[in-house]
């Protein structure tokens, strides 16, 4: 499963932002981790269910396929909230070690940033609008990239002795000492390749700038990163713009503002049935009967949300981070193409998210290794189509795969 990594100063809203990525009304499936600790939990991403496609609803009678919600599917994916990242974390200092650790699982980061300006450098509470949140994003990319340079640094000597002696390639080597980050060969190769100052034949002859610019490369490609601006209901307009400014000016990482507070409220609110709310629906409805000061708080989310343009952001980010930063798609396995079912009728009884440029194959894999082993052929339930197996697949996809019995 995909793993996302929420990180951020102390005091950023990241266990705020984990709990309400992962509180879901329903339960939609259990999927256990291998080893569960208390910081990890599953998120979803939310999707249109082809369910409500009207070739499909005449197909499968005019009803709903009984997986989704209210025409939406919700699609799991994991998520990791880290511990606080605090100055000097690269030297081991706070939780450091265990901070950079827990990273290393991670496909993307969610970086987590107070955009009130209400928590310092450290997390303490300030007045808000006293803490400038770009010094925030600076510092989070430098221990990152201290973190990593420090890995390299300490080891380059050993690693050129090595070059030499034994002809390995830099970036086996490399990829060798940054197993710990999650880094791989192929990441490490790319980067050399795309890299104007880097020349890999002259690794001996690499600077300390050199061996820094490198580790701000690999970070980059080895981690997809987004930030998430919360504590956007109580942040100052400009503190928003500023980080999006940022980010858009130097092309860095994309800004989402968002109120892990409010979809915490939201989704607590519809588990308890006071609202009816799906994640990331863009308003929702007092069900139920509310107390006065209920209404008040609810009606302010309800600004709030109004505001930013449909939503709390937090559904918005995790649907971000895994369609766009990553590039995922959904596809759905069936048995029977005509009624879009599994054998016993289930309609669209699965959801699988695959990264794109995965075939029908890799779906089959998914769905089982021996149906994966077996893979004859597959085809396309929508257009009856037959797909060979290096057939890459579509977003949204629903396949019937064909092996042997
Ligand atoms: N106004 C507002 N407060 C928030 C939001 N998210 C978190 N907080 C508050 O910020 C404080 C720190 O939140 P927490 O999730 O524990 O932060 P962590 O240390 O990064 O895990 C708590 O008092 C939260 O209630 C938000 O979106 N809006
Ligand atoms: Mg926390």
């Amino acid at each position: 499963m995909i793993t996302i990594a929420i990180a951020g100063k102390p005091n950023s809203g990241k266990s705020s932002f984990f709990k309400a990525s992962t509180l879901a009304d329903v339960e939609i499936a259990a999927y256990p981790f291998t080893t569960i600790a208390p910081n990890t939990g599953i998120a979803y991403v939310k999707v249109k269910c082809p369910c409500q496609e009207e070739a499909i609803q005449q197909a499968i009678g005019g009803e709903g396929c009984g997986n989704c919600i209210d025409g939406y599917r919700f699609v799991p994916v994991g998520l990791l909230d880290v511990a606080g990242l605090v100055r000097g974390a690269h030297e081991g200092r706070g939780l450091g070690n265990e901070f950079l650790d827990e990273l290393r699982q991670a496909e993307a980061i969610i970086h987590v940033v107070d955009a009130s300006g209400g928590t310092d450098v450290d997390g303490n509470v300030v007045d808000i609008g006293s803490h400038n949140p770009l010094e925030d994003v600076d510092f989070f990319k430098t221990e990152l990239n201290l973190w990593v340079y420090g890995i390299i640094k300490r080891n380059w000597r050993k690693l050129e002795r090595k070059a030499e002696l034994e002809g390995t390639k830099i970036e086996r080597l490399l990829s060798e000492q940054l197993a710990g980050v999650g880094v791989t060969e192929e990441q490490i190769k790319m980067v050399l390749l795309e890299s104007r100052s880097l020349d890999r034949a002259n690794y001996r002859s690499w600077t300390d700038e050199d061996l820094k610019n490198l580790a701000y490369a690999i970070i980059n490609r080895s981690k997809r990163m987004l930030i998430a601006a919360n504590k956007a209901d109580i942040a100052p307009e400009e503190n928003i713009k500023k980080l999006k400014d940022k980010s858009e000016s130097e092309d860095e990482e994309l800004v989402i503002p968002c109120s892990a507070e409010a979809e915490l409220a939201l989704r607590t609110a519809a588990k308890n049935k006071i609202i009816t709310y799906l994640p990331g629906d863009s308003d929702f409805e007092i069900a139920h009967e509310v107390t006065e000061k209920q209404r008040k708080g609810l009606e302010r989310i309800r600004e709030f949300i109004h505001a930013y343009g449909g939503g709390t952001g937090v559904q918005n980010i995790i649907n971000h981070v895994v369609f766009d930063l990553l590039d995922y798609v959904v596809a759905y396995p069936v048995e029977d193409e005509h009624k879009f079912s599994d054998s016993v009728g289930r309609i669209l009884p699965d959801a699988f998210l695959l990264k794109r440029g995965s075939t029908a194959r890799d779906l089959a894999f998914s769905v089982h290794s021996d149906i994966g082993e077996s893979f004859l052929y597959a085809v396309n339930a929508r257009t009856k189509l037959r797909l060979g197996e290096k057939h890459a697949l579509e977003d949204n996809d629903i396949i019937k795969v064909v092996y042997t019995r």
